[in-house]
């Protein structure tokens, strides 16, 4: 991408709206745009964020058998009766009545309707484990949308729901949830603690919430400090053992670790003093286990083997990749700006022409530019008619992993500059050097 063709409206000074450093950072990026209160737009670095985080989740989603569809964000009022929770929910729930006077509603989360889905169609315990996902935009009228897309009123969320005939395999569901949830927040270059967590309009005995540390978090937790030192499970983990995935979740429970609503002073005071951290944290999934609160009063249920019908247990699952993308740099960031992890960063690489308009600075670029591209390297091209200093600000501000910066003095002497957003580190080296650096 040719930046001088691009949107990117950033800016020099953080807006005062902004209280947290995600959100000036976004902002000054030109990640978002607020539209109302808690409403954003995904202005084109933002999207190009949002999208990757959101492969990641799918990946992993997938990995661990469960299959994607897609639901509507709107549902109708009459879906929500049957489980009770149309007046149960509240003034977080959007609610909307259409040109013929029905009551409908912005979804803030899908139980009922994918227990809908689900009792349409499956009957037997034979097709049975399921697990259903999508990611979808959700409106929750948050009394106090705050931080950006932080804690936003409309969000994405990538919510799953399983399906099983009894409570062990529901349990064994659970924990394929746990582990892909792992992998998915180490994969974004985040450190996740798996922590018990009130369950809330959801319902259910059995939840975790997966927190990482930062100073901003809204939730106040405390654990054992071995946590950020655990193995997270690798790629080729066999998500059918029931006893492989339990050894893993059994280890990554097995020593204390809460948000405030569950926290224990008295078990806590058992963990030795200098493994004790108490901290904040940033919620960025969420999981339950529901047994039969949606499918006894939907009436979802399958046959087993023994020819009689049973209410299916079910779980549900959630990750805000909206949310990722604030929480991610609040993980990492630095005076300059964003550093992004290479997995999620909305480009790899940039190229910094700095004189624009010499004719050997231009093809050299030109080059680097092309050549980045054919070579699968998402690539921004800062060929635009600006000061070396204000090119290399915008570099750092929006977070590129890698940057080559171009011009006439070091290419007389056939170099390039190689930069490194997250450490600082220069290197001149060859156009060809840089292109092979890169790609890696
Ligand atoms: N149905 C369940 C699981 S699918 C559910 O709704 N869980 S939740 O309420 O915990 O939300 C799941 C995830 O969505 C949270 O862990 C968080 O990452 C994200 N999320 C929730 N509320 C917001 C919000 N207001 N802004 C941004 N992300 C949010």
């Amino acid at each position: 991408m040719r930046l001088s063709r691009f949107l990117l409206p950033s800016l020099r000074e953080a807006p005062r709206e902004a209280e947290i450093v995600s959100h000036r950072l976004m902002l000054r990026a030109g990640m978002i745009r607020q539209q109302s209160a808690g409403i954003y737009s995904w202005l084109p670095l933002g999207y190009r964020v949002l999208r990757k985080i959101e492969a990641i989740v799918r990946e992993e989603q997938n990995r661990s058998g469960a299959i994607e569809l897609l639901m509507p964000t709107i549902q109708s009022a009459e879906l929500w009766r049957e489980s009770g929770r149309y007046d149960a929910y509240g003034k977080e729930m959007l609610r909307i009545s259409d040109r013929h006077e029905r009551e409908m509603l912005f979804g803030p989360t899908n139980e009922e309707m994918i227990t809908d889905i689900f009792r349409s169609y499956v009957r037997s315990y034979r097709d049975l484990p399921m697990n259903l996902y999508h990611i979808q935009w959700k409106f929750r009228d948050e009394v106090r949308p705050r931080f950006g897309v932080m804690r936003s009123r409309e969000f994405l969320m990538k919510d799953a729901y399983s399906f099983d005939l009894d409570q062990a395999g529901a349990r064994h569901s659970y924990n394929k949830m746990f582990v892909a949830y792992l992998r998915t927040f180490a994969r974004l270059g985040l450190k996740s603690i798996p922590m018990r967590a009130d369950t809330g309009p959801i319902g259910g005995d059995l939840s975790h919430e997966f927190i990482i540390l930062a100073s901003t978090g809204e939730s106040e937790v405390f654990c054992h400090r071995d946590y950020l030192d655990f193995d997270v499970p690798p790629a080729d983990t066999d998500f059918e053992s029931r006893d492989g995935l339990q050894a893993i979740v059994d280890r990554w429970t097995s020593l204390y670790a809460a948000t405030s609503e569950m926290h224990d002073a008295g078990e806590f005071a058992g963990v030795p003093e200098p493994d004790r951290m108490s901290a904040r944290g940033i919620e960025v999934g969420h999981i339950f286990y529901f047994g039969t609160k949606y499918s006894a009063p939907m009436g979802a249920k399958v046959t087993g083997p023994d020819g009689v019908e049973r209410e299916v247990h079910m779980g549900s699952y959630g990750i805000g990749p909206s949310r990722l993308v604030a929480a991610i740099i609040e993980a990492s960031h630095d005076e300059a700006g964003i550093i992004w992890p290479e997995a999620i960063a909305p480009f790899r690489a940039a190229v910094l022409n700095l004189r624009v308009g010499d004719a050997a600075t231009d093809a050299a670029c030109g080059d680097l530019y092309r050549g980045l591209e054919a070579a699968g390297v998402d690539t921004l091209y800062d060929d635009r008619d600006e000061r070396p200093g204000g090119k290399f600000a915008t570099a750092d501000l929006i977070g590129i992993p890698w940057q080559v910066i171009v011009g006439p003095k070091g290419l007389a002497e056939g170099k390039v500059e190689l930069k490194r957003r997250a450490t600082g580190e220069r290197e001149l080296v060859t156009p060809a050097d840089a292109l092979r650096r890169i790609v890696g």
